[in-house]
């Protein structure tokens, strides 16, 4: 395979055509949610075909050839969406939902919200494997394809963010001054993500037994 070959062969199409359909099936499921309880389970999603540049050096790191097979049956993280939740609640609903879907299958995870990495890094992780009727990389229909599902709230977001952008930086004062200002800031958002839980799970208790509450106010 020469440079000039997309990594991903001919196969970048089939890609985005499955990240559509699962962003169709998850923004379905989001819009069912929504009209039962009138809360909808997510706030927003992002997703991306991850770039050329990004899966080669991926594959140059763990020392694999840098070929499509390689790129789409090794890595499995060649089709990624994000999915951002206001409450850390409904990130296990959506990793439930996912897991029971028919043609899906969750094959590797990672909590870095139970156990978050040193930095403070918190988000949930899975590989998520579909047949879908897409040719895949072998030729086969139903396809075999992988997709990288990270969830976290919007708090988890804003911090790997602001810490993307500082990882990029080529030199930064006071490096581990800053290191340890965000791990702090980790750790206190992650505090508010449980208490906000908590607020909700009150409000929520509430709004199931209104009557129930009125009896005892009466009394
Ligand atoms: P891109 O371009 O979106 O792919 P890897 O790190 O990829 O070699 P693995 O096992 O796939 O190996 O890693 P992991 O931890 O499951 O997930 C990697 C992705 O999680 C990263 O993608 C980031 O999007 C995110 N991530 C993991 N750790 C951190 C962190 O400490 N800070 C931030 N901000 N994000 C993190 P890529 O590969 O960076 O980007």
């Amino acid at each position: 395979m020469t440079m000039s070959e997309s990594i991903y062969g001919d196969q970048t199409e089939h890609l985005r055509q499955v990240k559509d359909l699962m962003i169709a099936r998850i923004n379905e499921y989001n819009n069912d949610i929504q009209d039962k309880t009138g809360h909808s389970v997510f706030e927003h999603l992002n997703s991306r075909i991850k770039t050329e540049a990004s899966m080669r050096e991926k594959c140059m790191r763990k020392g694999v050839e840098e070929t499509p097979y390689q790129a789409l049956r090794t890595m499995k993280d060649a089709i990624g969406i994000r999915i951002i939740t206001r409450f850390i609640e409904d990130i296990f609903q959506i990793r439930d939902f996912l897991n029971n879907l028919e043609d899906c299958q969750i094959i590797q995870e990672k909590d870095y919200i139970r156990q978050a990495k040193s930095n403070g890094y918190r988000s949930y992780h899975m590989i998520l494997e579909t047949r879908q009727p897409i040719v895949d990389i072998e030729g086969n229909n139903p396809g075999l394809f992988y997709l990288e599902i990270q969830l976290r709230t919007i708090a988890m977001d804003c911090w790997a963010s602001l810490e993307h952008e500082m990882k990029y930086k080529k030199s930064i004062t006071n490096q581990k001054i800053l290191d340890q200002e965000l791990k702090r800031c980790a750790d206190e958002l992650a505090s508010c993500d449980i208490t906000m839980q908590t607020i909700r799970d009150m409000i929520r208790a509430d709004e199931q037994e209104p009557e129930e509450k009125a009896d005892k106010t009466e009394i």
